[in-house]
């Protein structure tokens, strides 16, 4: 296990403490109407909403630090897959073979009295994702791995075109590679009536006009609609990893991924079960 304690004084303010302290309240108050009605606008208009500097300089470098000091228990798969995340030989119009390259660590990873559970943890946070999203309830999800997760990607890695299986995704940049990691969305997409060939021309590259870059520097929360948006990663290039954290949330309490998906991302099971 790597050493991930701490070596200063011993910190004796409360987790919510340390979650505030770690939210840029005077750019984000997070009880104020006009930020959260402002997101929900972005997010029905556009199916995403980036709020950049959401975590101060200072927790987005305590959280790479802890990050850095996890990767060797990270899990690093490649899956196969086509674009709705099913089987590439799928009877789907897109089942196109498509990969993923990444390594994740768990939420079972996370220091439960570190910076990046005490944010997920802290029901201020919830509450305002949950106002940025127009909804009146709001749960972090059962799932013990995929609650909160981290993706941690290498030079050459890439997460390709895909459709989530959630409604919505609530990420914290965190650490940017040298270059490539671009989070590249054509919003909207799914659900309309021309959507298979939206689909064929972006997965093709030949419906550019359709796809959006969405700035992701270190410290930027993002509430993504990837259920209806197609999205990638492209390649990264260089020897920095690029650190994304993903916050779940769900409408129904008790929400759990299928073991199969644990299986493929973490590679395990909750323990005393098998695979
Ligand atoms: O790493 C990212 O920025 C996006 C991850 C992603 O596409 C997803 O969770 O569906």
């Amino acid at each position: 296990m790597p050493d991930t304690t701490r070596h200063s004084a011993p910190d004796s303010s409360t987790p919510r403490q340390r979650a505030l302290a770690a939210v840029n309240l005077a750019r984000y108050r997070l009880n104020d109407e006009s930020i959260t009605s402002r997101a929900f606008a972005e997010m029905r208009t556009n199916g995403v909403c980036v709020l950049p500097g959401f975590i101060t300089n200072e927790a987005v470098a305590d959280i790479v630090r802890e990050v850095e000091a996890l990767t060797p228990l990270a899990h690093r798969s490649a899956p196969r897959r086509n674009p709705y995340l099913t089987a590439a030989n799928g009877a789907n119009t897109h089942a196109v073979e498509l990969h993923d390259s990444l390594e994740v660590l768990a939420y079972d990873h996370f220091d439960p009295e570190g910076t990046l559970r005490s944010l997920y943890e802290c029901d201020d946070v919830l509450h305002f994702v949950r106002r940025c999203l127009g909804l009146d309830v709001l749960h972090r999800y059962a799932d013990p791995f995929g609650a909160l997760n981290v993706s941690i990607m290498r030079d050459g890695d890439v997460l390709d075109w895909h459709f989530d299986m959630t409604d919505f995704v609530v990420s914290i940049a965190l650490q940017s590679a040298e270059s490539g990691g671009d989070f590249e969305n054509a919003a909207n997409i799914r659900g309309n009536d021309n959507d298979d060939q939206v689909v064929a021309a972006v997965l093709r590259g030949d419906a550019q006009e359709r796809v959006r870059i969405e700035p992701m520097t270190p410290g930027t929360l993002m509430l993504f609609n990837g259920r209806r948006s197609m999205h990638r990663v492209t390649p990264i290039k260089g020897m920095t990893p690029r650190f994304v954290a993903l916050l779940a949330y769900d409408t129904k309490p008790g929400t759990d991924s299928t073991d199969a998906l644990k299986l493929s991302r973490y590679g395990r099971l909750p323990s005393g079960r098998l695979a």
